[in-house]
């Protein structure tokens, strides 16, 4: 057994990466590590329940009084285009402006900051995990060792001129690569923030090298994605694959319901409501059964005979009783429903979702569809190819079985402590 380690949590307030976080972390706990999350107020209860501390900041307080959180995000998503039928080029800008450059986007890294210092002075962690865009300066500054924990689709951090730039979804087989320098330079235009930067002075700090808005000082990057689906050049020491997120598919069913607040069990998929009738409508022609997660806008359309459906469901149980998924194949969804060993239809909306789907479609374990323009030929044949190949059920079968037997989270855990017991790591 290594030195108890205290170790600090972060993930950017989202549901997806809390959740994403839950397999590493709920091992980290069993080995007799203490694990302390910082949540804002209302995940407080929901994390404890789960047997995690928690720190709340001076601003963890902020958000409560916004009752739908799911709603307003869903909401701002498609009013600002990141979710509409615009190409990922073009959804650059909207992502520059919500997500990186806004005004609101810029306050929150500073309240997210002053929280951060908070957990720093008063838990003096060993250790920090960070599902994180932005890199608190109290954190870069104190010489805390951090390990990246990365819930997206790893082209976002990865930045390699021989891969295709995320969430672009362009493919690996470079047939379209004298496009990817250009896409890659607005990209990697998030990594850069005089903004930000502004503001970690105004705080007492030196500005970042270069501007940056997350140095690459952390000692090990641990990511999840099948290895069947996985790019040729993610495999180096600093980055660990543990290939899905929450191994046990079990216990994450009902922790899912434990930890989440019931309204928050929500996909994005179904954000706009034209894509969502017009798909229900083309799949009423079929002779299938299937199950609708409805979405904030439940009550807006009606499903036809052939389906059943609700606002929010959870997702896993789901999962097990089904031949195939339709998705659009984002956060935690492309993982566990691979594990399920589930063929899936990928309908991309925004961020790495694109990524995702093409990673799927090129390697044959699911087909990319675009949301917007499919036509109803298109789906069912699509519907009809992955229904029917025997083959794929067997590679997916094998996949799975591989993946749930795997002891990568162990391993991780061990390499964690490993690093932290030899104090071998360097900050840059
Ligand atoms: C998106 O559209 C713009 C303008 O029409 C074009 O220049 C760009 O190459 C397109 N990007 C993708 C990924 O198709
Ligand atoms: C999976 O979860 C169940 C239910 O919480 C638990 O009883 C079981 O021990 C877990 N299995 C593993 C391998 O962690
Ligand atoms: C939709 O599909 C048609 C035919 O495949 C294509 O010509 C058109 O450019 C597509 N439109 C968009 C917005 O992708
Ligand atoms: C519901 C949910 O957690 N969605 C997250 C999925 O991933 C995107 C991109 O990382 C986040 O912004 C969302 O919050």
């Amino acid at each position: 057994m290594s030195q108890p380690l205290t170790i600090l949590v972060y993930c950017l307030e989202s549901v997806g990466r809390y959740n994403a976080s839950f397999g590493l972390t709920t091992k980290l706990l069993k080995r007799g590590h203490r694990v302390i999350y910082l949540v804002p107020i209302h995940y407080k209860e929901k994390l404890q329940s789960h047997g995690f501390e928690v720190f709340v900041g001076p601003n963890g307080g902020k958000f409560e009084v916004e009752k739908n959180l799911g709603e307003t995000f869903s909401k701002m998503l498609l009013e600002t285009g990141i979710v509409g039928p615009d190409n990922t080029t073009k959804k650059l800008d909207y992502y520059q402006k919500v997500f990186f450059d806004g005004d609101d986007a810029i306050q929150k890294t500073i309240d997210v900051e002053i929280d951060f210092k908070c957990a720093m002075n008063e838990l003096k962690p060993d250790l920090v995990i960070g599902d994180l865009f932005f890199l608190p300066p109290s954190l870069y500054f104190s010489n805390t060792p951090w390990i990246q924990y990365i819930s997206t689709n790893p082209l976002i951090e990865i930045h390699d001129d021989e891969l295709p730039p995320g969430t672009s979804g362009f493919p690996c087989d470079k047939s379209n690569q004298h496009e990817w320098a250009e896409f890659e330079r607005k990209f990697k235009q998030f990594s850069y923030s005089k903004k930000y930067n502004d503001e970690i002075e105004k705080l007492g700090y030196q500005r970042f090298p270069n501007d940056q808005v997350k140095p690459q000082t952390q000692i090990l990057s641990v990511y999840a994605f099948p290895d069947e689906l996985n790019y040729p050049l993610v495999r180096n020491n600093d980055w660990y694959n543990i290939e899905v997120f929450v191994k046990n598919e079990s216990a994450d069913t009902n922790d899912i319901l434990k930890i989440m607040p019931k309204e928050f069990i929500d996909d994005t998929l179904d954000v706009d409501i034209d894509v969502m009738k017009r798909l229900t409508g083309i799949l009423a022609n079929t002779n299938h059964k299937y199950i609708v997660s409805k979405g904030p806008r439940h009550e807006e359309f009606d499903l036809p005979r052939n389906m059943w459906g609700d606002r929010y469901l959870p997702q896993i149980p789901i999962l097990k009783f089904v031949d195939l998924v339709i998705t659009h194949g984002g956060n935690n969804s492309l993982t566990e429903i691979f594990v399920q060993a589930k063929p899936m239809i990928a309908l991309p909306m925004f961020w790495d979702q694109y990524d995702n789907a093409q990673r799927l479609h090129e390697t044959g374990y699911g087909i990319r569809l675009d949301p917007y323009n499919l036509t109803q030929d298109e789906m069912i044949s699509s519907l009809d190819k992955l229904l029917n190949d025997e083959q794929l059920k067997l590679k997916l079968k094998t996949a799975a079985n591989r993946i749930l037997q795997s002891n990568a989270d162990e391993i991780v855990c061990e390499k964690i402590e490993n690093l932290m017991a030899n104090n071998n790591y360097s900050k840059n």
